[in-house]
């Protein structure tokens, strides 16, 4: 099987009942980039990658267009079922730029299962649930608002709920840690994500003055070495998300014990075949992670959840997606959606998502 054709797409997906606000960003509307890879046996694949602003990371929507654009040519005649080979060619093709780069390989995955008729889950060694947990991410809010949204989200059965901080005093961030707890405390897992945006003072004070409630403390601080100089005198354990840019980094963070685990993104990483060697990593140190994209349609939302149905349950932190956030699904009947906290691993081979192409209009780049 062989590539014949690349057409890249932007769609823009406004935030429903936005903004989100997050430390690093406040979003009212992404541009998300879409892929779609036609093969010489008359097959398709579709692959997706969606940055939430800007800011969130060093990464942005125009950037992946750029970076899709320069590879695009030279993928024509590559064999979409050797993502290895795949992720080479690209490599020598643009050096970075992991975050296009894992479109492409989320739409040779597709292909691949849509080609031998499995489902992207069993190519990535195959699932342990069809129904993976998620988690809800709650945007930085006051804190009996957080409480009240705690409260609905354990009502409606998320086992986990993420606890935006940041950007502010940050005894109103130990508040929100606090008033969620007494809500809802016991009833879901807690993290407390700082989106990289507190001193090591701060994120010592919350630590400290958060003792008694178990939460994981995500990305509090900017830099690796920031967490580092802390790590000893926190008491709660740390995950890193922002930081966790490539495998190498992994593999530095897992070996020096920086962290516990991780926020992990699959366009980030460099697509589901990096994902893959990543969630390896982390099953040889026991180390809990999550299967997340920072945004994204249908197609990223299939890609995180087939991934995180293949993680060991008591590593699986949980899949986000941002379907909560976005209005409408690219495929109507099999669109990916949480349901009670839980994402129903799609069916059909590939992703098991096939988009509605009239919804992104005509291809900003096709070769
Ligand atoms: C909650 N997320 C997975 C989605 C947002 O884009 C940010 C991200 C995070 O954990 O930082
Ligand atoms: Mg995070």
């Amino acid at each position: 099987m062989k590539i014949t054709e690349v057409h890249i797409y932007s769609h823009t997906m406004p935030v429903k009942n936005g903004p989100y606000v997050i430390a690093s960003s406040k979003v009212y509307s992404l541009d998300t980039t879409l892929v779609k890879l036609v093969t010489d046996n008359g097959l398709f694949g579709w692959g997706e990658t969606c940055p939430v602003g800007p800011t969130y990371q060093p990464q942005h929507s125009r950037g992946a267009v750029a970076a899709l654009e320069e590879m695009a040519q030279d993928l024509i005649g590559a064999n979409p079922c050797q993502p290895l080979l795949l992720r080479r060619k690209m490599d020598s093709l643009l050096n970075g730029h992991r975050y296009a780069k894992a479109a492409i390989d989320i739409a040779a995955y597709d292909l691949m299962g849509k080609h031998f008729g499995v489902r992207v889950a069993d190519l990535l060694g195959g699932a342990v649930t069809e129904r993976v947990p998620s988690y809800y991410a709650s945007g930085i809010g006051e804190p009996d608002e957080i409480a009240r949204i705690a409260e609905e989200r354990a009502a409606e059965g998320y086992p986990r709920m993420q606890i935006k901080i940041g950007g502010r005093d940050v005894a109103i961030d130990i508040e929100v840690v606090r008033k969620v707890w007494e809500r809802v405390g016991g009833r879901m897992r807690l993290a407390v994500d700082g989106n990289r945006s507190l001193t090591t003072r701060d994120t010592l004070r919350l630590s400290r003055e958060c003792l008694d409630i178990p939460f994981i403390l995500e990305q509090p601080c900017n830099t690796i070495e920031e967490i580092k100089a802390i790590r000893g005198q926190l008491h709660h354990a740390v995950f890193l998300d922002e930081n966790g840019e490539d495998l190498n980094t992994v593999l530095r963070a897992v070996g020096d014990g920086i962290c516990d685990g991780f926020g992990m993104k699959v366009t980030r990483i460099g697509g589901l075949h990096a994902m893959a060697t990543f969630r390896d990593i982390c099953e040889t140190r026991s180390m809990p992670h999550t299967c997340d994209d920072a945004w994204g349609g249908d197609i990223i939302a299939a890609a995180c959840t087939h991934i995180g149905a293949t993680v060991q349950p008591r590593l699986c932190e949980g899949v986000w997606l941002a379907q909560p956030y976005v209005e409408g699904h690219y495929d109507a009947e099999n669109g990916v959606a949480i349901v009670d906290g839980h994402i129903k691993l799609p069916r059909g081979s590939g992703l098991g998502v096939i988009p509605d192409e009239t919804l992104f209009g005509a291809p900003i780049a096709s070769f």
